[in-house]
């Protein structure tokens, strides 16, 4: 039985969200955030404290596109990954990189520094640079689907599910979403349209508020 380690629209989303595309069987563990601080019983699981946390028999993992990849490759094949002889090949593992290094970390310093942090170590100055930066990533997103439904080879795959996750993220939680240009909304409107998804985001409903 594979086991899912979930906070309330946490990057564990992005496993939570593969696992139901996959049609696999698991069992969600549904934690406060942040469990650091709410659940230390769990860096007992995960020493780093963090979510996504997946067990698989030995199989033991933290980064959420690395467990999106490991459920494709581990229990595919499945037109949700690329093989290595398909032309998008290159640009599916970018998009599976870029979704959480160059998407997802500067929305990190955003939310914490605008929202997160009590009152007197707020620091707008760091979160409005990063959130010039993150729109400036977020080009390459838009150029991309200027032509096309989906990021790669022309049907929906984990990088959709990777990168669509950065994007709900700075659409619900951090406050990005009126920045998006149109192929962008569009786009999300469109991953959020899967019934993957919205499996996913009932699981994601039952998880407790954060702190
Ligand atoms: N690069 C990792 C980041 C994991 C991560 O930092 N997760 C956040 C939630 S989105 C977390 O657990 N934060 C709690 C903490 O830092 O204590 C991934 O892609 O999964």
């Amino acid at each position: 039985m594979l086991t899912l380690y979930h906070c309330k629209g946490a990057r564990s989303l992005r496993a939570l969200w593969t696992l139901e595309e996959l049609g696999l069987e698991y069992e969600p563990v549904l934690l406060p955030f942040p469990p650091r601080a709410l659940d230390k019983s769990y860096f007992e699981i995960n020493p780093l404290g963090t979510v996504p946390y997946l067990i698989d028999g030995d199989a033991r993992m933290s980064e959420s596109t690395g467990i999106c990849l490991y459920l494709t490759t581990r229990y595919g094949p499945t037109p949700l990954a690329l093989g290595s002889d398909e032309a998008d090949f290159p640009q599916f593992l970018n998009w599976l990189f870029f979704s959480d290094a160059t998407l997802t970390f500067p929305q990190t310093i955003v939310l914490r520094y605008r929202q997160l942090e009590p009152e007197e170590r707020r620091n707008e100055q760091s979160a409005s640079d990063y959130e010039k930066w993150f729109f400036g990533r977020l080009r390459a997103v838009e150029g991309a689907l200027e032509d096309r439904q989906w990021l790669c080879a022309g049907r929906f795959t984990i990088a959709d599910v990777a990168i669509a996750y950065a994007l709900h993220l700075a659409d619900t939680a951090v406050g990005l979403g009126d920045g998006f240009g149109p192929n962008v909304r569009a786009y999300l409107d469109r991953c959020r349209a899967r019934t993957g998804f919205q499996k996913a985001m009932r699981v994601d409903q039952q998880t407790p508020t954060w702190q």
